[in-house]
């Protein structure tokens, strides 16, 4: 059984959640409470740089969300999550790196301060919410340009590059972003919003951040 430390209000944690249902692994959640110096301090057992998410498979230990996201597909043999081949693995690196690096980054921020912050009584950083508005419509105008003539972000079926965009693209209501200038992203989401791992994820995680919050207030 993979044990999987993490957070439900950390993206880099929700990304490695759900890959771990598309995947269909075997997993016990443990939450981690980054506000306790002694659970951060157990936490640095699991991954030196005291950060989650992070696993643990029998006795191996691993932080950072890219490390794991990739390390778990190709351990269960999940090559149509990340395929063999070389090109078409690299093409689904691309879309992925460009899908973290402008957009989840900004959405991300947007979410955190718009939406997160608030209900932990924490000041939003406006300077951090002017940026992402500058930013994400780049990122995101740019991936609905690529998603034209395609169901799915690299190549003809479901990859580790949706995988990336779902759940943070899921939250665009609370980042205060409309899709209505991005039909092809509106259709995407859609379109991948009825997978069963995605439902179950959702479910367990929504639930995860009510308890998280609450606890908070
Ligand atoms: N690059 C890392 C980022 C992980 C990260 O920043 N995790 C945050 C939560 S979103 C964390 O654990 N923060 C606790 C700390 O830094 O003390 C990854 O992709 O896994």
């Amino acid at each position: 059984m993979l044990n999987f430390y993490a957070n439900p209000l950390s993206p880099h944690a929700s990304k490695v959640h759900y890959l771990l249902e598309e995947a269909g692994i075997n997993y016990k959640y443990h939450m981690v409470d980054l506000r306790s110096p002694a659970a951060k301090a157990e936490l640095t057992k699991i991954n030196p740089f005291g950060k989650v998410p992070a696993i643990e498979l029998n006795g191996f230990c691993l932080g950072e969300s890219n490390a794991i996201a990739r390390y778990v597909l190709d351990r269960h043999h999940q090559n149509s999550l990340y395929p063999v081949n070389l090109e078409e693995r690299a093409q689904v690196d691309m879309v992925y790196e460009f899908v973290q690096a402008h957009v989840n980054r900004w959405l991300n921020s947007l979410v955190w301060n718009l939406a997160v912050a608030p209900k932990m009584g924490l000041s939003p950083d406006a300077k951090a919410i002017s940026e992402a508005h500058a930013q994400l419509p780049i990122g995101l105008g740019r991936l609905e340009s690529w998603l034209s003539g395609r169901n799915y972000l690299a190549g003809p079926s479901f990859t580790l590059a949706d995988i990336a965009l779902l759940p943070t693209l899921a939250e665009h209501r609370n980042a205060q972003i409309s899709l209505a200038d991005y039909p092809q992203l509106h259709a995407w989401l859609d379109r991948v919003s009825t997978r069963p791992a995605w439902k179950k994820y959702q479910a367990d995680h929504l639930a995860r951040v009510e308890a998280s919050t609450k606890v908070a207030r």
